[in-house]
């Protein structure tokens, strides 16, 4: 089931919530700040450690403090006007959370809306690479979540699923 709330990620008891990171790991502003500061300082030495992370790409970390038992880091793409392959980049970075996700039999992930704030992706169309991304793992979940701050962003992701509901595979 794919569903979408209104709340601070950082909140939410869950498998895994996933984090709109920078290159560095190390934290930054945004979701990726609030994420940092709630799990506490033990996920920056942590992630010190890791050494970083390509955009498109993605990184397991535990929870630390978060009700959430794990953090999938991922690093969206900056929106450059949609010609230096933003989309697949985007694409690439619920892929590889995803594959995470299933690797480690995560059941309940939240998500929230990669790229759309400090990055600058254009909000609808990240929803519709989001969504189907989504509704193709949907199988291996018992619940994606995602998670907006914004009552705004919320109705653009309600109004995508209702258009395009997910098959009942
Ligand atoms: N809970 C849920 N969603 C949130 C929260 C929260 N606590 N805070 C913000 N959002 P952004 P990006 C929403 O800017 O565009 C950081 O500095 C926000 O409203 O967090 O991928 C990183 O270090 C928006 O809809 O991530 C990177 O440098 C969405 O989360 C850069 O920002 C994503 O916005 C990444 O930029």
């Amino acid at each position: 089931m794919i569903r979408v709330i209104q709340s601070d990620i950082t909140l939410l008891q869950v498998d895994a919530i996933v984090n709109a990171a920078n290159e560095s790991l190390l934290g930054g502003g945004g979701v990726d700040g609030a994420i940092h500061r709630a799990a506490g300082p033990e996920l920056r030495e942590y992630n010190i450690r890791l050494g970083g992370c390509k955009t498109g790409e993605a990184r397991l970390t535990p929870g630390f403090k978060l009700p959430a038992r794990w953090i999938i880091h991922t690093v969206g793409p900056v929106w450059h006007g949609g010609k230096r392959g933003e989309a697949g980049l985007l694409k690439s970075c619920y892929r590889e959370v995803f594959r995470i996700a299933i690797e480690q039999n995560v059941k309940t992930l939240v998500l929230p809306a990669i790229s759309t704030g400090i990055y600058g992706y254009p909000k609808e169309a990240a929803a519709k690479i989001a969504l189907s991304a989504m509704q193709a793992t949907e199988k291996y979940f018992i619940e994606i979540i995602i998670c907006t701050f914004s009552a705004e962003d919320a109705a653009i992701y309600n109004r995508q699923l209702a258009k395009a509901p997910a098959s009942d595979n």
